[in-house]
């Protein structure tokens, strides 16, 4: 071998680095272009229900261990709240409108397109992605994925593998997807070659079913309401006419799981579906605990009021989310533990998020859609490798937008012009945030009409406002206060004392869909 050239030993993998190429490196760094990255992503999973964010309703123990070791970002934010558009933001760094991918019920993500998976790919990376997809088309720039086929299910779960095959694995799906994001570490990678793995749950999404052996977790606990359960609605019309509210919408048989026999006719084709998936044996450990449960609320419902059959299902809705996030958090835990085990801790980049934020009864709803801060903002803790000394809060305004750039900075591949997300490494190297860093953010909701009837939106928040305009078959204007009133209750738009707050707003708007190129300004200019 050349005598100037070392081998690094990187993630489990032989490096060769000139020495001259070392020499320009800072101390502690690894060399550019070969540490590893472990992208988790739940579905739905909001910060409110992450112990390192909000102590208030479940402890997340492993999840916690990321960011006591690494980072936790305080202002992190979609630039769409949901599933598809989300996942279509982070794979390609780009609003909705430059991805193509708007909303899940007509989108088809355009394949063709570049992304940061095909980029890394070409830098040498080995690229994977298991479990929740969304994206309708099949996935490209991947060496491996083994997706679920649409939200996928809880139980017994089918995978689509790369030959198109639909396989029915056996078992509790945050389980099987870990397991298999495990196996593909150790067994199905290039080990020669640094990776990228996407590791995507389709925990805590709707209809929240719990793993068997947590069928009884969280029963003994009694949450408590949100401060704004009742939110009537004054002075805010969208948030008027949605349809996920808790109260009204929340199925008491599919979401609720208040079923007796005898029921039957009254079962939706979801509820069949899930039902479907059990074994015998499962079904009978799960009839065991919720027939009990409906037995004890059918024994009282008759002279619930209306409050209180509410309240009721707000428990209900609690415990289910909270006992799908605890198998989750075991899993966070059993990919850290390999990492550990397997020395790649200090090599690898490890993200955890989720594709939106959601409502745990706040405004009296469940979903997301809305840009208030619930839904549009989402958890994100990392692990960083050797060479990145940030460590704590980050409080920066980040957006998933964001994460191709930061990925592909990590792999020391130049980040293409048309990318709109911002490189995070600058906020992760120092102590401290570089002074110059975004001082807003841009968002836009497109789908609508649809499920739980969320107008379409678009707006922007800087550090303590947020200006909202609703628009297709309504024009409203929205506009709040972050620092007195955080629970966006008190709409100030039109406001004689809040004019020169909107017109910079207006102006920032106008300039952030300007930069990001959104057609929507020419529908509705702002003046
Ligand atoms: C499903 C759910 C909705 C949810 C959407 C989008 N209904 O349609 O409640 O808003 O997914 O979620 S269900 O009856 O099928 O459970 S997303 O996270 O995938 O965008
Ligand atoms: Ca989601």
């Amino acid at each position: 071998m050349n005598k100037n050239v070392k081998i690094w030993q990187v993630a489990g993998c032989a490096v060769p680095v000139t020495a001259l190429g070392l020499a320009s490196l800072p101390m502690q760094a690894q060399p550019q272009g070969r540490y590893n990255i472990v992208y988790i992503m739940t579905d739905d999973h909001t910060a409110q229900m992450m112990s390192c964010y909000d102590r208030r309703f479940v402890e997340t123990p492993n999840l916690d261990r990321i960011a006591n070791d690494g980072v936790r970002f305080t202002q992190s934010f979609v630039a769409n709240s949901l599933s598809g558009p989300s996942r279509a933001c982070m794979l390609t760094g780009k609003h909705s409108h430059k991805n193509g991918f708007t909303n899940n019920e007509h989108g088809i993500f355009d394949g063709s397109q570049q992304t940061m998976p095909k980029l890394l790919q070409k830098a040498g990376y080995q690229t994977a992605l298991i479990g929740k997809w969304h994206l309708v088309s099949r996935p490209t720039g991947f060496d491996h994925w083994n997706i679920v086929p649409g939200q996928g299910d809880y139980y017994n779960p089918d995978f689509i593998t790369m030959n198109n095959d639909t396989v029915r694995e056996e078992g509790y799906l945050t389980n099987i997807v870990t397991d298999k994001s495990i196996d593909w570490m150790e067994n199905g990678r290039d080990k020669s070659k640094p990776f990228i793995l996407f590791i995507h749950h389709k925990a805590c999404h709707r209809n929240w079913l719990p793993e068997m052996k947590y069928l009884n977790e969280y029963e003994d606990k009694t949450f408590a309401l949100p401060a704004n359960f009742y939110d009537d609605y004054e002075g805010r019309q969208a948030a008027g006419t949605q349809e996920m509210h808790i109260g009204r919408d929340m199925d008491m048989l599919y979401d609720i799981k208040m079923y007796l026999p005898g029921m039957t006719s009254r079962l939706s084709p979801n509820y069949l579906r899930m039902i479907g998936r059990m074994t015998l044996v499962e079904m009978l450990q799960y009839d065991e605990v919720y027939n009990r449960l409906s037995r004890e609320f059918y024994a009282k419902s008759a002279t619930m009021s209306e409050r209180g059959l509410a309240e009721f299902k707000y428990q209900r809705y609690m415990r289910d989310y909270a006992k799908v996030l605890k198998s989750l958090d075991d899993n966070v835990g059993r990919v850290l533990d390999y990492l550990r085990d397997k020395n790649m801790l200090d090599s690898t980049l490890v993200v955890y998020t989720s594709d939106q934020g959601f409502y745990m009864g706040e405004h009296g709803w469940f979903d997301k859609r809305f840009m208030y801060e619930q839904s549009l903002s989402t958890p994100l803790v990392m692990r960083l490798p050797d060479g990145f000394n940030r460590r704590g809060e980050v409080n920066d305004m980040v957006q998933n937008i964001d994460y191709a750039p930061t990925f592909l900075d990590l792999a020391g591949v130049e980040i293409p012009e048309d990318i709109q997300g911002q490189s995070l490494l600058p906020l992760l190297r120092g102590k401290s945030s570089p002074k110059k860093w975004r001082k807003s953010i841009y968002y836009h909701f497109y789908e609508y009409p649809a499920e739980h009837m969320v107008k379409r939106h678009y707006g922007v928040r800087t550090n303590r406002y947020k200006l909202i305009h609703f628009y297709n078959d309504i024009d409203t204007w929205e506009l709040y206060d972050l620092q007195t009133d955080p629970n966006e209750m008190n709409n100030l738009y039109g406001r004689p004392e809040m004019d020169k707050v909107t017109r910079t707003l207006r102006k920032e708007l106008k300039k952030l869909q300007e930069q990001y190129d959104d057609p929507i300004r020419q529908k509705w200019p702002i003046e």
